[in-house]
């Protein structure tokens, strides 16, 4: 049987960003691919969930946007947890406009993403000088190759646009600007090259939809069938009454969709 990806080590070893090799020693560590996605309008309640499911992840997606209590003070509890649970940062701000302004988005205002958030991710509408923008914010706060974007190739929601020669655009993108893109949000893999990892939002142990456009697939579909990377769970875990119990659930269907594929 050949094998379909190459193991976490492997990865780690022949990539050349420093946040991705962390990833993939984190990944392998604690052998998990979930990323959890905690969105909850309260910083209180991110903080417990976060206390709870922090074993289990590899990385924590935030919306810092949609949190009603938001303090620096929060902020730093959130990278105590980080640290003691051994997990990365991603806050999901999805940048979208031309680099000047996305260079104040990224490191001004209330949140100051750049100081805490170990990758972000941004839309590829405005062109190359959004990566160029975000790239130079956080080369001024002087975290040049200790914060990494991912390109948003694909949606997971109903009717997206983002497909065909968008997807490819991204992909060129991707490439031409290895030294702080590291990988994409996708549907499915995109590249072989090591340098590039997949996350895939719109996740749940049973498929399904919401009722706002969300379309689910399965642990094993995601990392199996569409051979891609990471999983990204939010409500699946948020909404469960024990979510430790369920981010375990999820972590063992992940990583064991992941043995298979390298096996
Ligand atoms: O295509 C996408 C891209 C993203 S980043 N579809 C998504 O759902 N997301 C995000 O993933 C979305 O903003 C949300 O934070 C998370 C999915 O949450 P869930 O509750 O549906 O699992």
């Amino acid at each position: 049987k050949v094998k379909k990806v190459l193991t976490y080590p492997e990865r780690q070893s022949q990539c050349k960003h420093e946040v991705l090799k962390r990833l993939y020693g984190i990944m392998e560590e604690k052998k998990t691919n979930l990323c959890f996605s905690g969105d909850t309008t309260s910083f209180a309640e991110l903080l417990e969930v976060v206390e709870k499911v922090g074993p289990y992840i590899c990385i924590l997606k935030t919306h810092i946007d949609i949190i009603t209590d938001f303090t620096a003070e929060n902020i730093h509890k959130l990278k105590n947890l980080a640290s003691k649970h051994n997990f990365l940062l991603f806050e999901d701000r999805k940048f979208a406009d031309i680099g000047n302004t996305v260079k104040k988005q990224y490191s001004e205002g209330i949140y100051k993403i750049s100081e805490w958030s170990d990758i972000i991710n941004a839309h590829i509408i405005p062109g190359p000088g959004i990566i160029e923008g975000l790239k130079s914010a956080a080369g001024e706060k002087g975290l040049t190759g200790k914060r990494a974007l991912l390109l948003i190739a694909e949606m997971s929601s109903k009717g997206n646009v983002a497909t065909g020669e968008y997807t490819k655009a991204c992909v060129k993108m991707a490439e031409e600007n290895q030294d702080f893109v590291v990988g994409y949000i996708c549907q499915s893999q995109l590249s072989k090259d090591p340098n590039f990892i997949h996350m895939t939002p719109g996740v749940k142990l049973v498929e399904g939809t919401d009722s706002l456009g969300q379309q689910y697939l399965t642990p094993k579909e995601v990392i199996t069938k569409r051979n891609s990377d990471i999983i990204i769970v939010g409500r699946g875990i948020m909404n469960s009454d024990d979510p430790a119990t369920t981010a375990a659930t999820y972590q063992q269907a992940g990583y064991d969709a992941y043995l298979e594929q390298c096996s």
